[in-house]
């Protein structure tokens, strides 16, 4: 039986089951697969029962193009971009690959017939937690926009065994459960125990000569791990490609010690075992903080030395020589966290391939480009030599040769500038000595990006100076971007329908199209559905936040929305401030006039994060107390989300009014939630930082609440002396909401519990909350004024909304093919 399926990109020649478009087929696969791969019928299936026959079902269609898609990777010998990332956080995968694949709607009717939703069959999903952060989804929306632009590429990192901790709240305070996520199994991962590598780790290093007479080094190592691939297929939108995500599993090399199992003494035998397999256990739980820890050296090394193997082997099975090995092959390191990678090479080129340095050296730097993340000093990655040493004593030596040789070269450079010298240098001397990994990752790349135009700035004038001075052709900026389909198209399905209504469907390839809809801004049945779809997304969060916070809210009050991870630069408390002035002016005069707002937090803060943690449970108490004053009469509503993760922000986006994006300018690599909100047509209230800038530009300064210093007014204040203590004398309104948190208002019974939050803002006050508190507050006066005038508001919604397109990381992706990796797109055809 041949079906023959018609969409605008792609025309499939169906064979049977297991690749059939339409309907008939899809139910008849689905019922199959209930039955014979989760062993249920109908009547007894589980909502999970659902959920994983439908996705086995999409599964087969998407294998179908994944094989079709490598095969002709092979046979074309493509160039290949091999993302390496410590993380991923690619959020649930069966609705994307509906939708990708083409099949959202004839999933919905077939599931509607057999009396089922198919939202709450997507509901059911784990989503693999892989990431902290913005980091690791913008590893996924790059993942999603390479395949969706064709370009051959394969993302590879770490398959933990437990993600990011799953956050609770008790009595205010987080807590952390372990996130097992694969407990019920995952449907889209694909064990390849064939594609099986050897990881060495410690032991130490024998120089000798070889038959040539030539000097070479050993590694005589002490214990090697296993590493074994598991692949996740990544689908473009509607086309026949299909990448792969390569996720590393560490396993013991032997299953236990036969001679300790045969002395009887079990537990000894597998004690090894357990140990290796601790390597991809746990996903550290760190954003933009640095700690030491061995474990996680060891993992960063792992899953890199895994996949450059993994490289190896496969551009080994179709030349004999090293000589295309730059062409076919380019590597981008999603931070210093795979840094290693470049000492790693030079240890499989010289050590192990005999090439001479040189030429090793050469090659290695035209494959690695390398993104940097961060202007927090306290964030850079730096080994204690020590460890370091021990871990990896053969990379060591070789981060001693690179460096002896990059600091002669900067030598003939900038002469004997010492001070320079030092900063250049691979290692930081001092009692103890450190391997500085952004350094290498300059040093050992052929590009060095920054993620938004500020940041990029910044770091060639401050954060990696010395690496510009030498090098300034190295560097470029290259703006993050966000993958439309997933936090659009999935996430604001009315939304999406409403541009397709007007556009058609191609905006979700190319998100610059929206800018059309500027011809609909004054169209009164265009303006309505945008108020209306408004309306709904914020009345399915107000039921959402029913339901799992037990606080009603009102769905035409302001939603103001703040929801990233919890960091101090981040500023979640000048937020909380501003409520907190808010209720005290409520206090003073309960009569007065106020705009209704719902001001929602969400977030996570690293477990050992003390002040991090302190900030949520603020945010609780103040919660408490202002959710509950009669004063207050609903007007003013403050609301933690728990657990925030992609799932949940693809709820709230859609739902927002106003973004908050306040960091202290100089301090936000970039952002990209601020993208998602503005995306959904949310307005920002934020500062000159990171991508708010560019963001500013794009969608015009009048459609934007700018307030606070620029990062060389943070500088300079710095330089001249910060002095918090001048603010909280001269501005009555802050005393007071200081006073009041000092006082323990919000902690009955415990006065001193947010003390700490206090002293660190009288005595320091690092993030110069105190300095842009004023200027807060009189922008979020223009908030209130622009949102009591709704057309008003509509219109700038409309224009932030569709002035996005820049936005899109099929932008970014575009940009770094072009100016990095030298790459483009291959078409894959279904039936060749
Ligand atoms: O990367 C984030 C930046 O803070 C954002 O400004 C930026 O938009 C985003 C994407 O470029 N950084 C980030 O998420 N870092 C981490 O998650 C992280 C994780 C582990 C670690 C250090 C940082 N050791």
């Amino acid at each position: 039986k041949k079906h023959v399926l018609r969409t605008p990109q792609v025309r499939v020649q169906v064979e049977d089951d297991r690749t059939g478009m339409d309907t008939e087929t899809l139910k008849r696969a689905f019922l199959d697969n209930l039955y014979y791969i989760q062993a249920k019928d109908l009547q007894n299936a589980t909502p999970y029962d659902l959920y994983m026959a439908l996705s086995w079902t999409v599964r087969d269609r998407l294998l179908q193009r994944w094989i079709h898609t490598q095969e002709t990777y092979l046979k074309q010998d493509v160039r290949s971009v091999c993302y390496f990332s410590a993380e991923y956080l690619p959020g649930r995968q069966l609705g994307n690959a509906l939708v990708n694949v083409g099949l959202y709607e004839p999933a919905r009717t077939f599931l509607r017939e057999l009396g089922f939703e198919l939202v709450d069959l997507m509901e059911q999903e784990n989503e693999p937690g892989l990431g902290n952060g913005g980091l690791g989804r913008l590893a996924a929306c790059f993942m999603d926009s390479l395949a969706t632009l064709g370009v051959p590429a394969i993302g590879y990192g770490i398959r933990y065994e437990f993600g990011i901790f799953a956050q609770t709240i008790q009595g205010g305070w987080q807590f952390e459960q372990p996130d097992r996520w694969l407990r019920y199994g995952n449907p889209w991962e694909i064990p390849r125990p064939e594609y099986l590598v050897e990881v060495k780790f410690g032991g130490h290093t024998e120089a000798y000569t070889d038959p040539q007479g030539r000097y070479r080094v050993s590694w005589v190592h002490e214990r090697s791990v296993l590493g074994t691939p598991y692949d996740t297929p990544v689908p473009g939108y509607r086309t026949n490609t299909v990448n792969t995500l390569r996720l590393w599993s560490a396993r013991a090399t032997e299953d236990f010690d036969f001679q300790v199992f045969n002395s009887g003494d079990f537990a000894r035998a597998v004690a090894g075992k357990t140990y290796s397999e601790n390597i991809t256990k746990v996903l550290y739980p760190n954003d933009n903080t640095y700690q030491g820890k061995e474990l996680r050296l060891e993992q960063q090394y792992f899953f890199v030395s895994c996949s450059l193997q993994d490289i190896l082997r496969r551009y080994w099975d179709h030349h004999v020589d090293l000589d295309s090995f730059t062409d076919k092959v380019t590597i981008q390191i999603n931070d210093t966290h795979p840094a290693i990678g470049i000492a790693e090479l030079m240890r499989l080129l010289v050590d192990e391939y005999l090439i001479e340095w040189d030429r090793a050296w050469q090659i290695t730097q035209k494959v690695f480009a390398y993104t940097n993340h961060t202007l927090l000093s306290e964030a850079l990655e730096r080994w204690p030599v020590s460890l370091f040493g021990r871990l990896l004593p053969r990379h060591l030596e070789i981060i001693y040769e690179i460096n002896e040789r990059f600091l002669h070269l900067a030598r003939s450079r900038f002469g004997n500038d010492e001070a320079r010298i030092a900063r250049l240098s691979l290692i930081q001397e001092g009692s103890e000595k450190y391997v500085r990994m952004a350094n290498l990752a300059c040093v050992g790349s052929h590009a060095i990006n920054g993620v938004a135009k500020l940041h990029t700035e910044l770091l060639e004038q401050d954060v990696l100076a010395d690496f510009y001075a030498l090098t300034p052709e190295k560097f470029s900026n290259k703006t993050n971007g966000v993958t439309p389909r997933r936090f659009v198209l999935l996430s604001n399905p009315k939304l999406a329908l409403l541009y397709t209504e007007r556009l058609g469907q191609e905006w979700i390839r190319d998100l610059a199209l929206l800018r059309k809809l500027e011809d609909h801004l004054h169209d009164a049945d265009f303006r309505a559905s945008w108020k209306q779809i408004k309306a709904d997304n914020k009345h399915d969060l107000a039921e959402y936040i029913l339901h799992f916070n037990g606080i009603e809210v009102a769905p035409d009050s302001l939603f103001d929305i703040q929801v990233k991870r919890v960091h101090e630069y981040k500023r979640q408390l000048l937020m909380l401030l501003y409520v907190i002035t808010l209720y005290h002016r409520l206090k003073q005069n309960p009569a007065m006039a106020l705009q209704p707002r719902t001001f929602i937090f969400a977030g996570k803060a690293a477990p050992g994060y003390t002040m991090a943690k302190l900030i949520i449970k603020c945010i609780h108490s103040v919660a408490a107390i202002i959710n509950a004053d009669p004063d207050v009469g609903g007007r003013l509503k403050v609301v933690f989300l728990a657990n925030f993760n992609v799932s949940l922000a693809q709820r709230i986006y859609p739902a927002a009014d106003l973004s908050e994006q306040i960091s202290t300018a100089g301090k936000e690599a970039s952002g990209t939630g601020n993208m998602k909100f503005a995306m959904g047509g949310a307005l920002t209230i934020g500062t000159l930082d990171g991508a708010n800038i560019e963001i500013r530009e794009q969608v015009g300064p009048e459609n934007f609440f700018l307030f606070g210093l620029t990062a060389q007014q943070v500088y300079a204040l710095k330089a001249r002396g910060y002095h918090p203590n001048d603010y909280y004398q001269t501005n009555t309104e802050l005393r007071s909401v200081i006073d009041l948190v000092a006082s323990g208002h919000f902690s009955p019974g415990r006065p001193d519990l947010f003390r700490p939050l206090v002293d660190a803002l009288m005595a320091r006050d690092e993030y110069l909350l105190f300095a842009d508190y004023q200027v807060y507050l009189d922008c979020q006066q223009q908030v209130d004024a622009a949102f009591a005038d709704s057309e008003r508001w509509t219109t700038m919604s409309i224009l932030n909304a569709v002035r996005m397109g820049y936005f899109s990381s099929d932008r970014s992706m575009g940009e770094y093919c072009r100016d990095i990796w030298k790459t483009g797109p291959v078409a894959v055809e279904l039936n060749g």
